[in-house]
């Protein structure tokens, strides 16, 4: 991890730039992928299972056998821990529901919104690593909580064919009962077209590695949502004097090993800071299990020293990062300072790790500068909002000119006369 010092603007693209994605070599082998469980359906998942993650799957579908062993596998203590994560994430997405929205804008013309489900989403799970439960209940309590008819998971199975018995447990305990064993490019692919096990959804939601991602933007263009561009992982540490270096170290790390491309940014508002934290970071790296993983990451990181508050903050908007934490002494006024950030942990007493797994709010969140025009996964994704209206006879008399003047200044005529048909009618019956 470098050290920069005080950075000019014109800098800092390329001092802080994130991690290239090769998506055009990429795109190549997803679209083979794509096309064939398009053509072939379970076989081409089937096939993919062998090649990819080296099982053999009878049945693509998770049986309920297989969620009653995991529920006897997981540990009581995380148990306790899921439904008090569940619960806080319950709550906080509860919250996020919009009441219907009705108001008479003038007389007899009323114009109402309403959220409304999207009626089948896909949530992906990814394997690799680390088995990432916490995701299952990021994603599937707001499709619950917006009451999304048709809730399919598919993730990738190990090389005996199962799931990680914490990912099952955790999709049980909030009702999911479609689990599909498929992972990569070919589990969106399924998900996109349909296939035998697995139904065609609305909108895809879910991290996963390089191949998910580009067979997420493939999925876009045949006409299936998505919920965000997706990059790797990041945090942006922001830290003066008030800031515990131990803590920060721990955050910084937190977030790198994650990913060999990960990318973490400590801003320090002295070189004083900024050396203490480096300090820890190296103590702490050399006992964690994932070393290996969380070194490569720093090889893409950087310190900032920055010692200009307001330049600071600018830097800050600037790099948009997926998690922000501020741990300076006015953090207050920098919070409220902030406008691009993906989600924002105020204090020392606040690590990303309480939003990654049980404080309540979501952790599917936009990266790579995407938090400058993206928000984080909430129950919003999960709805569509349609508007009605409905006007009376007098209400048509009020604003029917109005649409007439306009439309025929548009040259619509058509759309004018919609409106005059109705006058007249009103016309002639008095
Ligand atoms: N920091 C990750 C989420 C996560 N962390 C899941 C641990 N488990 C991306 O926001
Ligand atoms: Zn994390």
């Amino acid at each position: 991890m470098k050290t920069i010092f005080n950075p000019s603007k014109s800098e800092w693209n390329k001092k802080l730039k994130r991690p290239v994605q090769k998506t055009k070599d990429i795109e190549k082998i997803v679209k083979p992928i794509m096309r064939k469980v398009k053509r072939l359906g379970d076989k081409a998942l089937r096939k993919f299972a062998l090649e990819y993650d080296h099982v053999q799957i009878q049945n693509l579908l998770v049986s309920v056998e297989e969620i009653r062993v995991a529920r006897e596998l997981v540990d009581p203590k995380l148990k306790t821990a899921i439904q008090v994560a569940k619960e806080n994430i319950e709550k906080f997405h509860e919250a996020q529901a919009t009441p219907d929205l009705t108001m008479e804008v003038m007389e007899g013309v009323t114009c109402m919104r309403r959220s409304v489900p999207i009626q089948k989403v896909g949530l992906y799970i990814p394997g690799g690593t680390a088995p990432l439960f916490s995701t299952v209940l990021m994603l599937g309590i707001p499709a619950n909580i917006a009451g999304c008819e048709e809730i399919v998971l598919c993730t990738p199975p190990d090389k005996e064919g199962n799931i990680h018995p914490a990912i099952l447990y955790a999709a049980d305990l909030i009702g999911i009962d479609k689990i599909i064993k498929a992972g990569g490019a070919q589990a969106i692919a399924a998900l996109t077209y349909g296939t035998e096990s697995v139904p065609k959804v609305d909108k895809i939601f879910g991290p996963g590695n390089q191949y998910v991602t580009a067979a997420k933007q493939l999925a876009v263009k045949k006409g299936v949502a998505i919920d965000m561009p997706a990059g790797p992982s990041e945090v942006l540490v922001y830290a003066d004097a008030s800031a515990v270096p131990t803590f920060v170290a721990a955050d910084l790390l937190s977030q790198a090993e994650h990913g060999v491309d990960s990318q973490v940014v400590l801003l320090a508002s002295t070189e004083k800071v900024a050396q203490k934290v480096m300090k820890e970071v190296e103590i702490q790296l050399g006992k964690l299990p994932r070393k290996d993983i969380a070194e490569r990451a720093l090889e893409n990181s950087v310190a900032v020293v920055m010692g200009n508050e307001e330049k600071a903050i600018e830097l800050i908007n600037d790099y948009a990062p997926e998690h922000l934490i501020i741990c300076v002494e006015n953090e207050d006024d920098v919070v409220r300072r902030i406008v691009n950030a993906g989600s924002v942990f105020i204090g020392n007493f606040t690590p990303e790790s309480a939003g990654d797994y049980a404080s309540g709010t979501n952790h599917t969140l936009p990266t790579y500068g995407y938090a400058r025009n993206y928000s984080g996964v909430s129950l919003d994704s999960f709805v569509k909002k349609i508007t009605y209206q409905r006007i009376t006879e007098s209400g048509m008399e009020i604003l029917g000119p109005t649409i007439e003047v306009m439309a025929a200044n548009e040259l619509l005529d058509a759309h004018k006369n919609a409106v005059t048909v109705r006058l007249n009618y009103l016309k002639n019956k008095k």
